[in-house]
């Protein structure tokens, strides 16, 4: 495995020299943040960073995300125009090395969570997710935490309003759409698109979503079969799902090759809903078993990026919500440890 850590760019709080000294670091996960959705990266930005990672022997292989437009999502005739951009940014970044990039296909939101700042009992705070909290929200009137703020209340509706057409059969042929047109340019230029499932994965405010599940997976990889199409192992967001068997997902896509990158967290269930907080990366602190994971991936001979996940805010860090450096830099010694051990046992 190739042991990663996002990376906000340069105007990230935490520097690239003290990213080197997390043990085994082999590069950031970073994007090109200044750029509206759907348009073109400057090559100038993408060859900026580059050399700012290199400065720092670290390496700039993956990048997440280039986010999808929504267009290209409601399947409207203006997506032809969104996906030339979104192969443009692919070969841009291939010219800099870049060999995997993670996005996702969810509706309007990404990740979702009811709490940012969850007080633990050891007094650090982490993102939580609490079903009876999120059964009150309101779509038309949203003051999630966290939630994409780049839309104002009206542009929200409008894009709500555009949605409630679309069924998830729909949205899926939306996606094949688009794959079937960026996986040809992934082959030809060496990047791996690995899709990060849905966070939580289930439907959220009547809106579908297609990325939740075992079955969801397989048909995608059913109707685009290429090994560039692949996936983003996110243990938090697909653990989240209690009926996800997590190590059997695991176990098939790290076999057929389609775990490129891998996002190691650990989440806990909260009561009998779908309510769940997010914990330090030790199995005996969450409900996934990290270390059956890790057994499975190096089983595998899995040699993709993987990287810690949100971690806690501890130590008085201030820090944004689940990118803190501390956290995510113990889930990395214990990633590490994790790797180490089963990579001795199974020589
Ligand atoms: C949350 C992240 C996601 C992820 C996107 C990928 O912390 O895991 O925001 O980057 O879903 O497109």
């Amino acid at each position: 495995m190739k042991l990663t850590f996002r990376w906000y760019g340069l105007n990230d709080i935490i520097p690239l020299q003290y990213l080197r000294q997390i043990p085994n670091l082999s590069g950031v996960v970073t994007a090109v943040y200044d750029v509206p959705v759907g348009e073109i990266w400057p090559l100038e930005s993408l060859e900026k960073l580059k050399i700012a990672c290199e400065e720092h022997d670290l390496q700039m292989e993956v990048i997440e995300s280039i986010p999808v437009h929504e267009d290209i999502k409601l399947g409207k005739f203006t997506r032809d125009y969104y996906i030339a951009n979104y192969i443009e940014n692919l070969r841009r970044c291939a010219s800099v090395g870049v060999k995997c990039v993670c996005y996702n296909f969810m509706p309007v939101f990404d990740w979702l969570r009811t709490e940012l700042y969850h007080k633990n009992k050891d007094g650090s705070t982490s993102l939580s997710y609490s079903y009876d909290d999120f059964i009150k929200v309101d779509p038309k009137n949203l003051h999630l935490p966290g939630w994409d703020e780049s839309y104002s209340p009206s542009e929200l509706q409008n894009l709500l309003n555009e949605y409630s057409n679309v069924t998830h059969d729909q949205l899926f042929e939306n996606l094949v759409y688009f794959l079937e047109r960026v996986i040809p340019v992934c082959e030809e230029v060496g990047i791996n698109m690995a899709i990060h499932p849905d966070d939580p994965p289930w439907d959220v405010f009547g809106l579908p979503r297609i990325i939740s599940t075992e079955k969801d997976m397989d048909r995608l990889f059913n109707r685009v079969p290429s090994l560039n199409n692949g996936v983003t192992f996110c243990t938090g967001s697909f653990g989240a799902g209690r009926n996800n068997d997590l190590y059997r997902m695991i176990d098939k896509y790290s076999k057929q090759g389609r775990v490129h990158f891998a996002h190691l967290r650990n989440v806990l269930y909260t009561d009998d809903k779908d309510s769940f907080c997010e914990v330090g990366h030790i199995s005996k602190d969450g409900s996934i078993d990290m270390a059956k994971i890790v057994e499975i991936l190096v089983k595998n001979k899995f040699d993709g990026y993987v990287r810690p996940d949100h971690g806690r805010n501890i130590w008085g860090e201030d820090a944004k919500p689940g990118y803190g450096l501390f956290d995510r830099a113990l889930g990395c010694a214990y990633i590490n440890g994790l790797f180490e051990a089963y990579e001795k046992v199974n020589k």
